[in-house]
């Protein structure tokens, strides 16, 4: 069981408070620091590791080392982004790390319409909805209003430096179809597989959240189907998912426990996201509720078991929380409720084993 941690400088819960977890065995985190792109310093590896580690705390998973844009398009200029991310890979590898997620999705990271949407029980928590993106004439001020509203937490995937060129990339993009976009994450895979092999990680894939265009970006990595194939075009035990039940979940053909039990049992899942989500209005208006099966939209007991039964190993953290208990924070990512989600994911692991 893991717990995603920013970092001492952009996250506000201290190590101690997540170790005090129970049945907390390790954080999963990243140099926040580093654009996409970067080659980054081994220096700064190790004093994260060090950090978590004499915190009692393992650091084997590293969510993300973003994919620079310029691979996602295929553009010429990649081969140096992704050497950069070779370098990274096998610096990850010497300090133990074995699991690296990534995402693949254009321009936009994972995106939501509200951050503190407001439940019934005074709780908030984060909201999709399609009829506000669908109004959404320019993204770039949508991505300004997103950040005035994270309370001065930068959110992962939409750092500034990166919205600042949205409309020169949605432009580039626009010669970039569904086949160029996986075509591309195909030519990233192939080069940086040696160096995975060599390094001992797995390449584990965020699929895309929502899992459909948004912006009219392609996106290729949200159906069972689109997984197949990523994974059988590159048939290397390092090129793997990272299971995310919210982002899977978010489109209502996605059956969850059968995409668990068909790429675990291939052992192609080393990295979980258990979360629920309540479905609001049809399939494309959603929140993020608390994990528990019978707040949200999504049978947990079948997901899991489903990970248990197909003899899943790797590593596990609860996803995005709601704010509980008046807690300030990061949008998704404060201690209580992620605590609790860790705490009941755990019982039904046990619940299953023992039973
Ligand atoms: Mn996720």
């Amino acid at each position: 069981m893991t717990f995603r941690w920013y970092g001492p400088e952009m996250d506000s819960i201290p190590l101690r408070y997540i170790k005090q977890i129970p049945g907390m065995n390790g954080v999963v985190s990243s140099l926040m620091e580093m654009q996409a792109g970067a080659d980054w310093p081994e220096d700064k590896i190790q004093s994260l590791k060090k950090q978590v580690n004499d915190a009692g705390l393992s650091l084997e998973v590293i969510e993300s080392v973003n994919v620079h844009e310029d691979i996602k398009l295929g553009r010429s200029t990649r081969d140096k982004y992704i050497q950069n991310y070779i370098n990274t890979i096998h610096k990850l590898g010497r300090i133990g790390v074995k699991v690296i997620c990534y995402n693949f999705m254009p321009v936009f990271d994972w995106t939501r319409t509200d951050l503190a949407y407001c439940l019934p029980d005074g709780s908030t928590t984060m909201r999709y909805q399609q009829s506000v993106v669908d109004q959404i004439k320019d993204p770039q001020q949508f991505a300004n209003e997103i950040q005035k509203r994270t309370q001065g937490y930068e959110m992962a995937g939409w750092e500034p430096e990166r919205m600042a060129e949205i409309k020169s990339l949605l432009r580039a993009y626009k010669e970039v179809s569904h086949q160029d976009l996986f075509n591309n994450l195909i030519y990233f895979l192939k080069a940086i597989m040696p160096a995975c092999h060599e390094a001992e990680i797995k390449m584990a894939i965020h699929p895309d959240d929502p899992g459909w265009d948004i912006f009219g970006l392609p996106r290729v990595v949200n159906s069972a189907e689109g997984i197949r194939k990523l994974l059988d075009t590159v048939n290397d035990p390092c090129n793997c998912l990272t299971f995310c039940t919210g982002s899977l979940g978010s489109r209502a053909d996605n059956d969850l426990p059968a995409i668990a039990r068909e790429f675990c049992s291939r052992g192609r899942i080393p990295f979980a996201h258990i979360r629920n989500l309540k479905k609001i209005d049809g399939e494309n208006d959603f929140f993020e509720s608390a994990h528990v099966s019978s707040c949200g939209s999504f049978d947990m007991f079948e997901i899991v078991k489903a990970l248990y039964e197909s003899g899943f190993d790797g590593y596990i953290r609860p996803d995005h929380g709601r704010m509980i208990w008046d807690e300030q924070g990061r949008a998704g990512y404060g201690l209580y409720d992620r605590a609790l989600g860790a705490v009941y994911i755990n019982g039904l692991w046990e619940a299953i084993e023992k039973g």
